[in-house]
């Protein structure tokens, strides 16, 4: 086992002596060949690709390798628990556009891995989990080895790619099947099998070096065919009341200018999807999203990027269309540009689908659109603005109640106006009303700022995604949580501290899942299974471990403590105690929940 005296340790991490590699007979120095091995091979290979950064957790079999990745000047971000370095490698990947990587031990540590690696895939974040293993000959004859499992077997249905590597000549091939698979086309998750025998060996370091890959465009452009934009701009041509979605394809896209020029070039209102809020300002003359009940089923050709008709667009009918039952069609014709084809008709016929890389796409609808694109009417342009400026006026109303105790909305309205006033900063976001009053209250000016539960609403994702969020942009991030939610992630507010790193979390504390009011049906002394310890002294965690707690119940305290947070760059936790009777089931999706059949 190598210790820190190890020279590999301390300096670039290429170069042995057979003799220190260990590979048998003593030779006179001079002749001895350079020598490398798995450990030096993969940290060689990550870093010829531009791998700067890795998540992760230590022990066997790659705590040495998380030594060796940090002597050699990577930096290495250890985490409490694998799920949450996991969530951080993904959304590194979707903030950089390369791919995240996440680093665990064998059996238990990967399956932790293993669910950011599925909500990654799902979310099309690209990230590449890479796992040590146990001795094949023992797992594949079940003979019961330490943190013994199959896990290439495990991984390849969660996600977009799996790879093992056995031989340390192949590295650098499998280094780059994963960074490929990652990136290209939809991107997803990999994962990347490396086993304990591995790292150990031995290689000449020249046979090493040519072995390795530097990936020559690992993300190609993909151009989307003439005839394909044609369709599309002739059906939005001939639209009268066209729309546009961006989805958070868009957003990974970094196709900014572009997608703006698009949506200001032809007048058309646009609908962000929560994490495409932001790619334009909120703010913005041709935002419908204060207007989304409206637009939806009024709307007749509505132009998809990068957005997905899943769930959180109803799949593309029903009522939130205009359809008439709950899976009609609504009567609307959709544009879908996307990089993968077989989203097309998942849900809805596409009338004209347009495929390629959203880049590529949008820059292609552009240069057919010229300058002299008629504008939609002033009739449904003025229809919208009459709805979006009641609904604003409406919700302005709210915000600017100061109820006691405070609630969702008196609290997220402090938040919007830090927001504004810090336009940089990553906001991440999770819960369940916190997750939906925050999307609809606090705007966006900036793209790829708002991170969220994505496809799944997934709870956890809070503490991971703040830190790499932190980690790759050195901006201020904010984190705003459900109590719930936090507690899936909480104990990486140490990891937050450890590394010093401008978050400040907010936990809208209301005692409970949903909320702290429910009572047990059966009398006993057991609280109800959504109910928390009421009171929970959340800041104190953050204290724990050298960083900042504020516990505040009014507005202006919150404000105060927000302010400070960002004025200092310490990691912050503000315990927002609101009124636990605020909130509802589900947030915005109490019609997902199945009701019981049988009569009470
Ligand atoms: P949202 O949740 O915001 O609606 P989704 O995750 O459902 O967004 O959809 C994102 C879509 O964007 C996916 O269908 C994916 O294939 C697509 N996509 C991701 N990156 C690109 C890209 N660079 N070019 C084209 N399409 C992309
Ligand atoms: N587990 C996982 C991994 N994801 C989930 N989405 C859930 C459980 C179910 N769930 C939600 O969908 S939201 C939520 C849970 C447990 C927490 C809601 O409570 P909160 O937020 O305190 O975080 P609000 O603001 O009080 O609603």
């Amino acid at each position: 086992m190598a210790t820190v005296t190890d020279p590999a340790l301390t300096g670039q991490a290429t170069a042995k002596t057979a003799e220190q590699a260990g590979s048998g007979e003593r030779v006179a120095g001079a002749q001895s060949p350079e020598m490398t091995d798995g450990f030096h091979l993969v940290i060689d290979g990550l870093k010829l690709n531009g791998v700067d950064t890795i998540f992760g957790l230590p022990g066997i079999p790659i705590t040495d390798f998380t030594r060796m990745a940090q002597a050699a000047g990577i930096r290495v971000i250890s985490f409490r628990h694998e799920q949450n370095a996991g969530n951080a490698a993904a959304i590194a990947g979707f903030l950089t556009k390369k791919p995240g990587i996440c680093l665990t031990v064998s059996a238990p540590g990967f399956l932790n891995g293993l669910t950011a690696l599925a909500n990654a895939t799902t979310n099309c974040f690209p990230m590449i989990l890479i796992s040590g293993s146990s001795e094949r000959e023992i797992v594949d004859l079940q003979q019961g080895d330490y943190e013994e499992m199959d896990q290439l077997a495990i991984a390849r249905p969660l996600c977009k790619a799996a790879f093992r590597v056995l031989h340390a000549e192949d590295i650098g091939v499998g280094i780059a099947r994963a960074i490929r698979a990652a990136v290209s086309g939809r991107p997803g998750g990999v994962y990347l099998d490396l086993p304990a025998k591995l790292f150990a060996q031995t290689l000449e370091a020249e046979a090493g070096r040519r072995s390795l890959i530097k990936v020559v465009d690992p993300a190609p452009r993909q151009l989307p065919d003439a005839e394909a934009v044609k369709r599309a701009l002739e059906l939005l041509k001939g639209a009268k009341r066209p729309l546009i979605l961006l989805g958070k394809g868009a957003a990974y896209a970094q196709a900014d200018a572009d997608i703006r020029a698009l949506v200001e070039r032809t007048g058309i209102p646009y609908l962000p999807m929560a994490m495409a809020k932001g790619l334009l300002p909120d703010t913005h003359e041709q935002s419908a999203a204060a207007a989304r009940s409206y637009v939806l089923p009024e709307a007749d050709v509505v132009m998809i990027v990068g957005a997905r008709l899943n769930w959180l667009l109803s799949h593309g009918k029903g009522k939130t269309w205009g359809g008439k039952g709950h899976k009609d069609w609504g009567g609307q014709k959709f544009i879908q540009v996307d990089i993968w084809p077989q989203e097309m008709d998942s849900n809805v016929r596409i009338d004209a689908p347009v495929v390629g890389d959203i880049g590529s796409c949008v820059c292609a609808l552009l240069a057919g659109i010229g300058d002299d694109w008629a504008r939609p009417s002033a009739e449904w342009l003025g229809a919208i603005a009459e709805r979006r400026d009641k609904n604003v006026a409406k919700m302005a109303e709210t915000l600017a109640k100061d109820p006691v105790p405070m609630n969702f909305h008196s609290a997220l309205a402090v938040v919007r106006d830090i927001v504004r006033a810090n336009p940089d900063a990553i906001l991440v976001n999770e819960g369940a009303n916190a997750l939906d009053f925050t999307r609809s209250i606090v705007d966006m000016y900036k793209p790829r700022k708002r991170l969220d539960v994505g496809t799944w609403g997934i709870m956890g994702i809070g503490m991971g995604f703040s830190v790499a969020a932190a980690v790759v942009s050195g901006q201020q991030v904010i984190a705003i949580e459900g109590d719930s939610a936090f507690g899936f992630s909480g104990m990486e507010v140490e990891t937050i501290c450890r590394y010093r790193l401008p978050v400040c979390v907010v936990v809208l504390n209301n005692n409970g899942v949903y909320r702290g009011t429910d009572v047990n049906p059966a009398g006993g002394p057991d609280v109800a299974p959504t109910v928390f310890v009421k009171g929970a002294r959340y800041e104190k965690l953050m204290e724990a471990f050298g960083g900042v707690g504020a516990h505040v119940t009014t507005p202006a305290e919150l404000r105060k403590a927000m302010e400070e947070a960002i004025r200092s760059r310490r990691p912050t936790l503000v315990n927002a105690v609101i009124d636990e009777t605020a909130g509802t089931e589900s947030g915005r999706i109490t019609s997902l929940n199945p009701q019981s059949a049988k009569k009470k």
